[in-house]
Formats: C-alpha cells, sequence, structure tokens
C-alpha cells in the first residue's frame, strides 16, 4: 500500500517543489493519522532577511514589465494548476485533512482567482475627472506597493494564499510567503507550481520568495520596512498583534481574522434548503473555515421541525480518514483543537446549553495521535456567553427567536463580522438583512449558508474579523497605491480655487 510518506513525495515532485532537505528542522505532520511525514527545512532568520532583500530588488525590475505580460505568469500559474490539481490537493488533505472533494475545491479556487487576476491585469483602471481649470487634466494612476508579504494559515493552506498572490503579482508587486508551519507541503507544492509558470514565462523567479517556520518568521514580515503590505489570515489575536506593529511603521495591512458566523431561519424558509446549507456550512470541513456557520437563529415556529431534521442528519455523517471516499469529516488539524472543542461544550453546558447530539472524539484505527471528532449541535438559552466566542471545530450553537427584530440584534450581538446568512422566502426580510440595518458582516447571503465563498467577490468582514477584503471586485486596489496627476496642457498657469500669487 502507498504510504502517506510516499504519496506525498510523489504528489511534491509531480509540482515541481524540492524533495531533498538537508537541515530537516521542521517536521511536517499528517492529522489524518497524526504521523510525521518529512524533515523540511525551516528558513532561518538570515534566509527570510534576504528573502526581503531579494523580493526588494526583483520588485524594481517586475513592476516595469507591462501589466498584462505580469498576467501572462498568472495564466501560465492557473494552467499548470489545472494539470496538477490533484497533486496539489493530495498535499492539501494530507495536511488539512479535507476530503477530496473539498481539497480540490481548493485547488479550484486558486484556479478561479488565476482567471480573474489574468482579467484584471488589463483593468488597472484608474478614474480621468474634469479639472475646474482651463487646460488641465485631472486622473488618478495605479502603481504597485512593492514587496507583498503574505501570512496564511491551515485550514486553506493554498487557496487564500493564492487570492493574495495572483492579484498581487498582476499588480506588480512581489510576494514573500509564509504559510502555516502546518501546512508547509502544501505551500512547497503551489510554489513549485508558481515558479514553474515563472520560469516559462522568462520572468524573474525572485518575485515569489517562500520563507517556512513558526511565528518569528511572520513578524519579520511585520516589522521590516520593506514589506509594504501585510496580509495576514488567522485569529483575531494575531491580528491584534500584527496590526498596531506594522500602522507604527507606516506599513500597510490587510486581515481576514475570526468568524462567528450565523444563519437565521424565518418561518417562511424553505427548510429542506435551509437543511443543507446549514449542515455543509457547520459540519464541512470539520468546522474549520473562517466561515463555518456556529450559530443558528431559527424562529420558534419552525425550530423544533428543523432540529430534528438536522440531529437526524448529523447522525448521518461519515466521520474518518477522508482518502475514504465515503468520508465528509475528517480529523481536526490538533490535540489543541480538539481540547478547545471540548472546553467550549463544557462550557456551553455550565451556561445552560444542551448538547443534542455529538462532541465526543472519535478513535479511527484505535489511533490516539489523530484528533478526530464528532461535529455537535447545541442547544444555547437566549443569554449566554460562549457562543460570543469562535472556537475552530465543528459547534453548531442553536438559539431560537421570536420577533425579527430580536433576530437581527441576535445575529449582530457578537464581536466578529465575516459571513451570514438568513434562509427566507419573504423578500421584505431577506432585503431588510442586507439593508443597512441588517447584518454587520462582510458577507451576507440569502438562502446558502455561509461559507462556500466564490472568488468573483470582495471576501472580508468587520470587526474583529479585522476589514480587510480580498480576491475579488475592486479588491486589488489594497495591493496598489493611488497617485493623483494634474497635468497642465494650456499655456496659462492657473492655480486652484482661484487663488491669485505673483
Ligand atoms: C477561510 O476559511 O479562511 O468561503 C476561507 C469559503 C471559502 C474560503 C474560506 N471560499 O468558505
Amino acid at each position: 500500500m502507498t504510504t502517506l510518506h510516499d504519496m506525498a513525495t510523489a504528489a511534491l515532485a509531480a509540482c515541481g517543489a524540492t524533495t531533498e532537505f538537508t537541515r530537516g528542522d521542521l517536521l511536517s505532520r499528517t492529522p489524518l493519522t497524526g504521523e510525521n511525514l518529512l524533515a523540511v527545512d525551516a528558513s532561518t532568520q538570515e534566509e527570510t532577511e534576504a528573502a526581503i532583500a531579494h523580493a526588494a530588488k526583483a520588485f524594481r525590475r517586475w513592476r516595469e514589465v507591462p501589466a498584462p505580460a505580469r498576467g501572462a505568469v498568472v495564466k501560465r500559474w492557473g494552467e499548470l494548476l489545472r494539470e496538477h490539481k490533484r497533486d496539489l490537493a493530495t498535499l492539501v488533505q494530507i495536511e488539512a485533512g479535507k476530503s477530496m472533494s473539498e481539497a480540490e475545491g481548493e485547488v479550484q479556487e486558486m484556479i478561479d482567482i488565476c482567471d480573474f487576476a489574468v482579467g484584471q491585469s488589463r483593468m488597472l483602471y484608474g478614474k480621468t475627472m474634469p479639472s475646474e481649470r482651463p487646460g488641465h487634466r485631472l486622473m488618478e494612476t495605479w502603481h504597485p506597493v512593492g514587496v507583498v508579504g503574505v501570512i496564511s494559515a491551515f485550514n486553506f493552506p493554498v487557496a487564500v494564499y493564492s487570492w493574495n498572490t495572483a492579484i498581487a503579482l498582476v499588480c506588480g508587486n512581489t510576494v514573500v510567503w509564509k504559510p502555516s508551519e502546518m501546512c508547509v507541503l502544501s505551500a512547497l507544492g503551489a510554489h513549485g507550481l508558481l515558479r514553474r509558470a515563472v520560469l516559462d514565462c522568462d520572468q524573474d523567479p525572485e518575485i515569489h520568495q517562500l520563507v517556512l517556520g513558526a511565528a518569528e518568521r511572520g513578524e519579520q514580515l511585520v516589522d521590516d520596512p520593506r514589506v509594504a503590505l501585510v496580509s495576514a489570515t488567522g485569529s483575531t489575536r494575531m491580528g491584534r498583534e500584527v496590526a498596531p506593529r506594522v500602522a507604527a511603521r507606516f506599513g500597510r495591512y490587510l486581515l481576514e481574522l475570526g468568524g462567528n458566523n450565523a444563519g437565521i431561519v424565518t418561518p417562511s424558509a424553505r427548510l429542506d434548503l435551509a437543511l443543507r446549507g446549514i449542515v455543509f456550512a457547520a459540519a464541512g470541513t470539520a468546522g474549520q473555515r473562517c466561515t463555518t456557520m456556529r450559530r443558528l437563529i431559527v424562529h420558534e415556529s419552525v425550530a423544533e421541525e428543523l432540529i430534528g431534521t438536522i440531529v437526524e442528519a448529523y447522525r448521518s455523517l461519515t466521520i474518518g480518514d477522508p482518502r475514504d471516499e465515503s468520508v465528509l469529516v475528517g480529523p481536526l488539524i490538533n490535540e489543541a483543537a480538539m481540547t478547545a472543542m471540548q472546553d467550549a461544550l463544557r462550557q456551553a453546558e455550565a451556561e445552560g446549553g444542551e448538547i443534542l447530539i455529538g462532541g465526543e472524539r472519535v478513535l479511527v484505527d484505535a489511533n490516539e495521535q489523530s484528533f478526530y471528532v464528532e461535529p455537535a449541535v447545541v442547544r444555547m438559552p437566549a443569554q449566554s456567553e460562549v457562543v460570543r466566542t469562535e472556537t475552530f471545530a465543528p459547534i453548531l450553537y442553536v438559539l431560537t427567536y421570536t420577533d425579527f427584530e430580536e433576530a437581527l440584534e441576535m445575529h449582530n450581538a457578537v464581536p466578529q463580522g465575516l459571513s451570514s446568512a438568513i434562509f427566507t422566502q419573504d423578500q421584505a426580510e431577506a432585503e431588510l438583512f442586507l439593508s443597512a440595518g441588517g447584518s454587520d458582516c462582510g458577507i451576507a447571503n440569502v438562502n446558502i449558508g455561509t461559507s462556500g465563498a466564490e472568488i468573483g467577490g470582495a471576501f472580508g468582514g468587520e470587526k474583529d474579523t479585522g476589514g480587510g477584503r480580498e480576491s475579488g471586485s475592486d479588491a486589488w486596489k489594497a495591493y496598489m497605491r493611488r497617485a493623483t496627476n494634474t497635468v497642465n496642457y494650456g499655456g496659462e498657469l492657473p492655480l486652484a480655487q482661484g487663488v491669485k500669487f505673483l
């Protein structure tokens, strides 16, 4: 039988990544079995310093390459990602524990953002405005900011990084990537494919740098004034450290932090649709998406029926090693995640919650080194603290409401503001949910769950989620600086505001 080690090595090689490591001081572990697979090389402080220096140097040439030619590199990356979809998805499955369908979906997000970014490379539009002065033209031009530092999390080890990288590159920036130390093989695979794309297009491979290691390597990016923009995905706690440090040097930051996303189900909702949307959003990816649905706010008139069908659906979820294709719920990333889940469930019970299903550890192959759990549904009283906290595990807290206004208030009464959903057939309720007084999140959906956003829209959230927007729409502007240009083509020098001088 092919071992996980052999699978990982073969996938790395197929992506054109190195499989030879000299120091071997960073162990890659798989949550599927808990075993260590490969001992890769962690970047030293000096190597990270050099990576930033190389990216800064490469930027001086890369910014002069016409944007559509930069787009050609990203186009090639997208082609290679299509060709090696299964290879990279295998690495994602091995390191993040996803089902193959979700792991391939993650690589598909990379392909989609490449397509999007290629188009964007011909659409870095600036406005032209009428000048108040005769013989003058007023316009704005957009320029790259320089080196973009990308710090990414374990749960989407390659997709979220690619949103940043594909757009940053077409905008003319160079990139230094510090992936999660829990997903270094996926990072090596994605980096290998991008490097090939750059070389295939006869461009400079120094435009993309990979730095592997623990948090200190990311901190180097945060504190280095040559890193013009730090784009970081992770916990709110991490964001609270990153933002003031980057701001202190007047750098830019783009944050995508925690989510504590809710779905509202109103009396008119189609419960069959709601059920599927809720179960995928709450239990999919073992609750380890920033967009995972963690709170369900359901009208009391439909609560019993809906909760009954959710519990039934949870009973049918297959939990286990996702190399078995019938498995829908894979492992949690590590023991700390399982402990956090158990702690949250105990707190929920202490606050009057009732566990309706799930919450227990599942031993797969009698292996104590991997951490599988049953997704949990917990009925909570209206007032409780635990529902305000994001626990990165599959716990769905169910709350009931009487008036729509009350539902909106409960919905917004948490510190985080990433994604949200309403299930309703009532147009007024749907519109209210999307209005200024409705959901306070960066993403607000009607009749679909909170997770599984497409790359075409801007992705990100408000409040403790950090305020950043990545991926589609006009998120590209975060990776560029704007210059306002006034051009005088007349023979006079009139001053603005009619000022007279000399
Ligand atoms: C994340 O969990 O950090 O919307 C990103 C989604 C995915 C991206 C999730 N497209 O669920």
